[in-house]
């Protein structure tokens, strides 16, 4: 078991072991055919083993598989997310999701020479020590470790706040002037099931770190040319100092990047003083297959695909979800059914769902061939490869579980 979330344990009974996947289909080892609506966790925006990825990954492969040296393939991709993502001047490709929080954060606190960070509660942005803090007693001091092995005086550097509270987070300023290295925030947060930012609530994020001299981060993981091409910040206009990336880029492959203004990368050795470094940063095989995947994504203009097929989807289960007095949360194709009435704009009314029901809802899904995320707190995924017929079945085998 690779990750804790594959286990079940929020939803109960026994995870099932994949055999192959395409499209927007997987077989178990048992030969059981489901449509999958978890697409391995996000990168699987034009669905399973697309060709053009599969195809790049093999031509890329027989040049080599990795070299520890710059390659023009690293080259191409920086420039691809800069001109994608106009507030990132500057891209460094790393591994996973959590390496570039932690390197948003460690590069934060290099060059404002400050400490401090804000999350909120009920975001993740990976198992980087600092971050896997939850909310202090009090709540605008230091926070409490979230998982064993985090020490005290790692979390105590942290404060965690409330999402879409930005008193708490005047407060926080407030009470620790000039201490503050960073905001780190999912602009859309989706690790506690799919919630949403109130209106100007990121805007205020922006003029609070500017007026108090702190980096924002978006960690747009998950949302970066997932939600559209540029991210959270291209549909708000909301520009980071930082921004972490992964999932989508790395087309399956294991690939994160962080990036943003030129003079907080400067900082980043060997130009500057922050240590960052990476034997598989810049790999061939995950860039070929990231870029791959984005191009073909701007090919086909997956963006308005996805929201086309989004809205089918809602279209097909509203009834049966306000009949059952759920709150249904989608931006694009990714979406999350709460058990719970709502309405749900952070982690502590997210946690008022019924995760019991959910579990119930889960396995009578899976049961008929439907694999939705193995708990509530989790966000769906849709792909560019699902088609009318796969929506029409979900919604039937929904909208008889609902009932
Ligand atoms: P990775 O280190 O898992 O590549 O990325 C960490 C991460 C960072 N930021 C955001 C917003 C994320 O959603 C993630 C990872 N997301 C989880 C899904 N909730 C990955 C699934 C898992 O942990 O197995």
């Amino acid at each position: 078991m690779n990750s804790p979330v594959r286990a079940f344990r929020r939803v109960g009974g026994e995870p099932f072991f994949v055999d192959r996947a395409k499209g927007a289909h997987i077989w178990d080892v048992d030969g059981r055919e489901l449509i999958d609506y978890v697409g391995t966790w996000g990168p699987a925006i034009l669905g399973h083993a697309p060709q053009v990825v599969t195809n790049a990954i093999a031509d890329a492969a027989r040049n080599g598989v990795s070299f520890g040296i710059p390659n023009p393939l690293e080259v191409e991709m920086a420039e691809l997310i800069c001109a994608w993502m106009p507030a990132i001047k500057k891209v460094r490709m790393v591994n996973s999701g959590t390496e570039a929080t932690m390197a948003c954060v460690r590069l934060a606190r290099g060059f404002t020479k400050r400490d401090k960070i804000i999350k909120f509660a009920g975001c993740y942005h990976g198992h980087v020590d600092s971050l896997l803090v939850k909310a202090g007693s009090g709540l605008l001091t230091h926070g409490h470790p979230d998982s064993a092995g985090v020490p005290k005086a790692f979390a105590a550097e942290t404060i965690v706040l409330p999402f879409n509270d930005i008193e708490a987070v005047r407060a926080a300023f407030r009470k620790n002037r000039r201490a503050i290295a960073a905001i780190i925030v999912e602009p859309i947060p989706a690790n506690a099931g799919l919630f949403f930012p109130r209106e100007g609530f990121l805007e205020q994020l922006r003029e609070e770190c500017t007026r108090n001299g702190a980096l924002l981060i978006f960690d747009e993981v998950m949302t970066g040319f997932r939600v559209s091409p540029g991210g959270v910040q291209g549909l708000s206009g909301v520009r980071p100092d930082l921004t972490a990336l992964g999932k989508v880029i790395g087309g399956g492959l294991p690939v994160g990047a962080f990036g943003g203004r030129a003079e907080v990368m400067d900082k980043l050795s060997p130009e500057g003083p922050v240590y960052q470094a990476g034997t598989l940063s810049g790999n061939p095989l995950a860039l070929a297959a990231g870029l791959a995947q984005l191009r073909e994504l701007e090919r086909i203009n997956g963006w308005e695909l996805l929201e086309a097929i989004g809205k089918e989807f809602e279209r097909a289960i509203v009834e049966s979800v306000s009949k059952a007095n759920l709150t249904f949360h989608r931006v694009g194709s990714m979406f999350c059914l709460f058990f719970s009435s709502g309405p749900i704009f952070d982690l502590d009314t997210a946690r008022r769902s019924d995760t019991a029901r959910y579990a119930k809802f889960f396995h009578t899904c899976l049961r008929r061939g439907i694999y939705f995320p193995p708990s509530q707190f989790e966000t769906a995924f849709l792909s560019v490869r699902h088609q009318t017929e796969d929506i029409d079945a979900t919604a039937r085998i929904v909208n008889e579980a609902l009932a």
